[in-house]
C-alpha cells in the first residue's frame, strides 16, 4: 500500500480501493457497501454503524427465517447461503485486518528516492497478484462450484410431485389452483397454500399483470412470476408447520401486502382439507342467510368474485367458496375474523390502498346478513 501520498484523505481511499478486490465474488446474500472514509473519521462511521445494528436488526424482526429451513430445496440454499456468509466474513475480517494495519503503520511523508519506489513497487505487485488476483480467483471458484452442485440439486424432487398447484400473482393477492382436481377440473383458493407434509409438490406460476417473484423462504428458493411464462418449481416441507410466503419481485402500491401462507400438514389431514375444499359452497340453511347471499347479488360482488353453487363466478378477486376456512384476507394483511371481514368490505381501500377491492356502499343490516353468510362459508 502506497504510503507516499500525503492527502490522509486519499490514503485511506486508495487502502479501501485496493482491497475492494477481494470482494467481486458472486453472491446474492452479502452485498459490500463501499464507502471511502477519511482515516480520521473511521471511529466516527464504526460508532454510526454500532447505532444502525439495532435498527436493521428491528427491521429484520419477524421476517421468515431464511436459515430456519424446514423443507429439502430450502435446506440445501441455505447451506450455500452458509458457505457465502462464512467466506464472506472471512474476507470482510482480512480486510479489516489490513486496513486497520495500513491506518496504524502509516508512515509520514516524506521524499521518496528511486531505490524507494522500486521496493514499494514490488511489493504492490505482490500484493495485487497475491490478494486482487489468486485469492479472489480461488474463491471465486469455489463458490461458483457449490453453487453449481447445489442448483442441480434442487432442480428436481426427488420422488414424483403428489400434486400440480397452479399460482397466479394478481397485484396484489395470490390466486391457486390445484388442477386435476374434483369434477370441473381444479380446485380454487387464495392466498393459502395446503400441502402434504414429507411429499414434493409441482408448482406452476403465472402472472395477471406484471412481473411478481413466489417466494417461501423456509422452503424453496425465490421463482420469478413473469407474464406470458409458465415457470416451474416444486417444494417438499419436511416438518408440519405454516410458513410464510410472499411476492419478493417490487410490483406496486401494495407488494408489500401481497403475502401468503403455506400450510403443511399429514397428508390425511390434507386429504380431508381438499375434500372440503372440493364441495361448492354451503347453502345457505336460514333466512338470514339466504339474506345474504342476496345482498351478495344485488350488490355486484359476483362480478369479480366467485362462489362455486351459486351464480357468482367472476374471476377478478378471490374465489370465496371457503373464504371463512382461510385464516387471513387481503393476501396476509388481516387475520379472518368477523370483525376484520366487515371493516374489509366496508372500505377495502382503507385496509389496502389501491387494491382492486373496491369500498362497497352497503347499509347495516346488509353488511350483518352480508358478513352472517359469508361466516358460513368454511
Ligand atoms: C371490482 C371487483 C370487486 C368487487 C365488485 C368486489 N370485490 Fe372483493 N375483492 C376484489 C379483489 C381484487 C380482492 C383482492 C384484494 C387484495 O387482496 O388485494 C378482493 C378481496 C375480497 C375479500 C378477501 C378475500 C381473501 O381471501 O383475501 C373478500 C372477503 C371480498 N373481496 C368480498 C367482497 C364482497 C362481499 C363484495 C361485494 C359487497 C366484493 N368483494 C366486491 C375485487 C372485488
Ligand atoms: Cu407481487
Amino acid at each position: 500500500m502506497s504510503t507516499d501520498v500525503r492527502n490522509p484523505y486519499y490514503d485511506g481511499y486508495v487502502g479501501v480501493a485496493q482491497i475492494r478486490s477481494f470482494q467481486i465474488r458472486p453472491t446474492k446474500y452479502v452485498s459490500a457497501i463501499y464507502i471511502p472514509i477519511a482515516p480520521q473519521h473511521v471511529g466516527r462511521a464504526a460508532s454510526v454503524g454500532a447505532l444502525l445494528l439495532p435498527l436493521i436488526a428491528a427491521a429484520c424482526a419477524g421476517a421468515p427465517a431464511i436459515f430456519g429451513t424446514h423443507g429439502l430445496a430450502a435446506d440445501r440454499i441455505a447451506l450455500l447461503g452458509w458457505v457465502c456468509t462464512i467466506i464472506s466474513c472471512v474476507v470482510l475480517g482480512i480486510i479489516t485486518i489490513l486496513v486497520v494495519v495500513a491506518l496504524v503503520r502509516r508512515r509520514p511523508a516524506r521524499a521518496s528516492s528511486a531505490d524507494d519506489r522500486i521496493e514499494h513497487s514490488g511489493h504492490a505487485i505482490r500484493w495485487i497478484v497475491i490478494g486482487g488476483i489468486i485469492v479472489p480467483g480461488v474463491t471465486l471458484v469455489v463458490t461458483f462450484l457449490v453453487t453449481l452442485v447445489i442448483q442441480a440439486e434442487v432442480a428436481n424432487p426427488p420422488q414424483r410431485p403428489v400434486a400440480t398447484i397452479e399460482v397466479t400473482g394478481h397485484r396484489w393477492w395470490w390466486e391457486v389452483k390445484y388442477l386435476g382436481v374434483g369434477p370441473s377440473g381444479s380446485v380454487v383458493t387464495a392466498n393459502e397454500i395446503h400441502v402434504p407434509v414429507g411429499q414434493p409438490v409441482r408448482f406452476e406460476l403465472v402472472s395477471a399483470d406484471v412481473i411478481h417473484s413466489f417466494w417461501v423462504p423456509q422452503l424453496a428458493g425465490k421463482t420469478d412470476v413473469i407474464p406470458g411464462l409458465r415457470n416451474t418449481m416444486w417444494m417438499q416441507a419436511d416438518q408440519p408447520g405454516v410458513y410464510w410466503g410472499e411476492c419478493a419481485e417490487y410490483c406496486g402500491l401494495q407488494h408489500t401486502h401481497m403475502n401468503f401462507v403455506v400450510v403443511a400438514e399429514s397428508p390425511a389431514a390434507f386429504q380431508s382439507w381438499m375434500a372440503q375444499q372440493r364441495q361448492p359452497a354451503a347453502r345457505p340453511i336460514d333466512a338470514a342467510d339466504a339474506d345474504g347471499l342476496d345482498v351478495f347479488r344485488r350488490s355486484g360482488c359476483g362480478t369479480c368474485h366467485a362462489i362455486q353453487g351459486t351464480q357468482a363466478q367472476g374471476r377478478i378477486g378471490p374465489d370465496l367458496t371457503h373464504v371463512a376456512s382461510r385464516s387471513r384476507i387481503g393476501a396476509g394483511t388481516l387475520p379472518n375474523t368477523p370483525g376484520n371481514l366487515a371493516g374489509w368490505i366496508a372500505n377495502a381501500q382503507a385496509l389496502k390502498p389501491g387494491s382492486g377491492m373496491p369500498t362497497m356502499t352497503l347499509s347495516a343490516r346488509d353488511l350483518r346478513t352480508l358478513l352472517a353468510y359469508l361466516e358460513t362459508l368454511k
